[in-house]
């Protein structure tokens, strides 16, 4: 026990220094990003800024709840993810795997001064935002949750589901054979589909929505992007080549 309390008297010396050095505004202000000193993690890897493709906003409240509570990524996407407290008290915004978040909040209760400050998490002032900048890289369901002692005993957590869908499926070049409009089907003759290791070839693709085939007719010159839908060969998006 002895040892535990010294331990804990460390921790606490360490996370003053740490606060004092951060000053006041501290976390909000944004991080540097330095690809040498990216490190993988179950559930993706720090984003590099310049590569965020979108930006969601998570609100934290003192009902301890966070606004939406579920968000959706495709893997690979980098996002940026800010969090802004609309309530009275700190509160925090942690990536992680559910088991991984559940060891840390009772790491949090037991030394409840504990202040980390890694590129997965937020600390958040009343009234301020926060930033994650975050590429999530493996397929499944993650969590985000503030760890600060009881907050996340009273359910402040939320969910982040990323599909198996990769996100930057490439924009290939192809051109209209048939339009099956009853069906929700294109025949497109199209160069190699690098994402299916696919060479050159005429082939029946479904297309996510059937409003996708108005205006489109034999012939013509397309991009299109195509992906693996439920196993089906899904022409995502489509527009006229110029
Ligand atoms: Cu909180």
């Amino acid at each position: 026990m002895k040892k535990l309390q010294a331990f804990a008297a460390a921790a606490l010396t360490l996370c003053t220094a740490a606060a004092l050095a951060h000053g006041n505004e501290g976390h909000a202000a944004a991080r540097t990003y330095d690809a040498a000193k990216v490190q993988d993690t179950a559930f993706g890897r720090e984003g590099d800024p310049a590569k965020a493709t979108r930006t969601i906003r998570v609100d934290m409240a003192d009902t301890m709840r966070f606004t939406p509570a579920n968000i959706t990524v495709k893997r690979g996407e980098t996002v940026r993810l800010v969090a802004t407290n609309k309530g009275q008290v700190l509160h925090e915004m942690v990536l992680g795997t559910a088991d991984e978040l559940q060891k840390h909040a009772e790491l949090m209760k037991k030394f409840p001064g504990m202040e980390h400050d890694e590129p997965h998490m937020a600390h958040v002032k009343p009234g301020k935002s926060g930033e994650i900048v975050w590429q999530f890289t493996q397929a499944g369901d993650f969590q985000f949750a503030c760890l600060i002692p009881g907050h996340f005993e009273a359910g402040m957590v939320g969910k982040v589901t990323v599909s198996a869908d990769d996100a930057a499926a490439p924009q290939s070049d192809g051109e209209v054979r048939k339009v099956d409009k009853a069906q929700g089907k294109l025949t497109l003759r199209h160069g190699p589909l690098k994402q299916f290791d696919m060479p050159a070839m005429t082939m029946v693709f479904r297309v996510a929505d059937p409003k996708m085939l108005d205006g489109l007719k034999d012939g013509d010159k397309v991009k299109f992007t195509a992906e693996k839908v439920n196993g089906a060969f899904t022409v995502t998006a489509i527009q006229p080549a110029r």
